[in-house]
């Protein structure tokens, strides 16, 4: 068996066990909790918060407010970021859907990016029809959301901030006056902020070794600060049978799937990259592909492509209960950032706990499947395992080139197919541009027409048919 072939079989063993606890629903063997009793609690504690004003102390009124008008006109770039609250109905693992809550009708919420120091203007527009009211937490802001309040139906309400700290901030529904904000931010009502710094990123360097005769050393590698850059947010969701929120289930940590950018196994082979490695559509290489057929379109799966000897730069977010133990089969970070200080190198594993969040920096030295999970079995089991292929591990350029579906060898398959928009952020100063992008992610059909009539994203369950007659003709 091909060496690279035989890597992408390990990485799905890991996750088949986890597909085999499915089935075809998406419950899960549970293992034993206990749900939150109040009357077990300690009474004292619970009388003094009372007497101490209860939440009123936790959340004083003071609101640092700011002036729309004022911070217009200190010379700033105004970044105007529009979202709408709306519960929709999404389609999860195993063929059924749940009752999700979204910014803008997807999961993640649209990306935020500005350059520190910039002013944005945050507006909430919830549409009459909608059945809640929503607020907004933009951890990018250090104001709190609990003076922001709640917009109710048919409302619209903005605030703006300077984004005076550069990274990756969570920004998330705060719930109707902070009350559901569990239920309305487990359901999808979270999204990002990059906030890149005024004086740019730093270059990358990576240590080597080189050998002269007998003699081994050290051989700094620098990689410019340009990089092709990626997006990875974690979550878990918590659902009843009918794809309701558990709040019980939440209290006791009994998650229902572990979603990346909304999605369980997301980001793993499709049909038409079996028939790529195995020349089969119906050949799976990865024992976990629940999102195979066309018939998903934009839920279809999709693989991360990079090139080899290239810098990349992933914001990671950890918006869940969990934590999230960072680690990549087969690879090294290279550098781990947090709000603009680096906090470790050449590290294997890093650990993300609730709402917060990383800039990772690496280079995937030699071709092949690499599959980006937390390392956390019961997470990876149940749906975090993200599979990046870096260069031609396949040896596929022959056949594409000789076959007509691509012109000449490519240094990645994103040429050929794309990276799917969802894992994509919005490009910064220093994005390397993704050859392609395809129509990918948990969005309502609505916003997927909307792509495709954009004409900037593939829409690969209509270009999938005509590559595989181009590949068997
Ligand atoms: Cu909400």
């Amino acid at each position: 068996m091909n060496k690279r072939i035989s890597m992408l079989f390990t990485i799905a063993a890991v996750a088949v066990m986890g597909a085999t606890l499915f089935g075809s629903t998406y419950t899960q063997t549970q293992i034993g909790g206990q749900s939150l009793d109040i009357n077990k609690m300690d009474a004292d504690v619970i009388e003094q918060i009372h007497q101490m004003g209860g939440l009123q102390l936790v959340m004083p009124q003071a609101f640092a407010e700011t002036d729309c008008g004022a911070l217009s006109q200190t010379g700033r770039d105004v970044v105007e970021f529009n979202l709408t609250g709306e519960s929709v109905e999404l389609p999860i693992m195993g063929g059924k859907t749940y009752n999700a809550m979204t910014f803008s009708g997807q999961v993640p919420g649209p990306t935020l990016r500005v350059t520190q120091g910039d002013v944005v203007k945050m507006t909430l527009t919830i549409p009459e029809d909608e059945v809640t009211g929503h607020g907004n937490d933009m951890h990018s802001s250090q104001m709190s959301a609990g003076n922001f309040e709640s917009v109710n139906p048919g409302e619209t309400s903005m605030y703006c901030y300077i984004a005076e700290s550069a990274g990756v901030f969570k920004y998330h529904c705060s719930g109707v006056k902070l009350i559901g904000m569990d239920q309305h931010v487990l359901s999808g009502m979270y999204g990002i902020a990059i906030v890149d710094p005024v004086n740019g990123y730093k270059k990358l360097m990576v240590e080597k070794t080189s050998v002269s005769g007998s003699k081994v050393s050290l051989d700094r590698q620098f990689y410019d600060a340009d990089a092709l850059e990626f997006q990875l947010q974690y979550n878990q969701l918590y659902l009843t049978d009918d794809g309701n929120y558990d709040a019980t289930a939440m209290f006791a940590h009994q998650n229902t799937a572990t979603v990346v950018n909304g999605m369980q196994f997301g980001y793993v082979p499709n049909m038409a990259h079996n028939l790529l490695v195995n020349g089969d559509v119906n050949k799976n290489i990865f024992v976990a592909q629940p999102w195979n057929g066309l018939e998903h379109k934009q839920y279809q799966s999709q693989l991360l492509f990079v090139e080899n000897d290239q810098h990349v730069r992933l914001f990671v977010e950890n918006h869940g209960n969990e934590p999230v133990f960072f680690h990549i089969v087969g690879e090294i970070l290279d550098r781990v950032t947090q709000g603009n200080r680096v906090q470790s190198a050449a590290t294997e594993t890093w650990l993300l706990g609730g709402s917060q969040n990383m800039i990772v920096d690496l280079v995937f030295d030699e071709p092949g499947t690499y599959a980006a999970v937390n390392h956390d079995y019961a997470a990876i089991y149940t749906g975090a395992a993200t599979v990046f292929v870096a260069g031609d591990p396949f040896g596929l350029n022959p056949v594409l080139v000789e076959k007509g579906v691509i012109p000449e060898p490519v240094a990645s398959y994103a040429y050929a197919l794309g990276n799917p928009s969802d894992a994509v952020p919005p490009m910064g100063a220093q994005s390397i541009a993704h050859p392609a992008k395809n129509i990918h992610g948990l969005m309502t059909d609505e916003i997927a027409s909307e792509m495709q009539a954009s004409g900037d994203y593939i829409a690969l369950w209509e270009v999938i048919p005509i590559v595989a007659e181009m590949l068997t003709s």
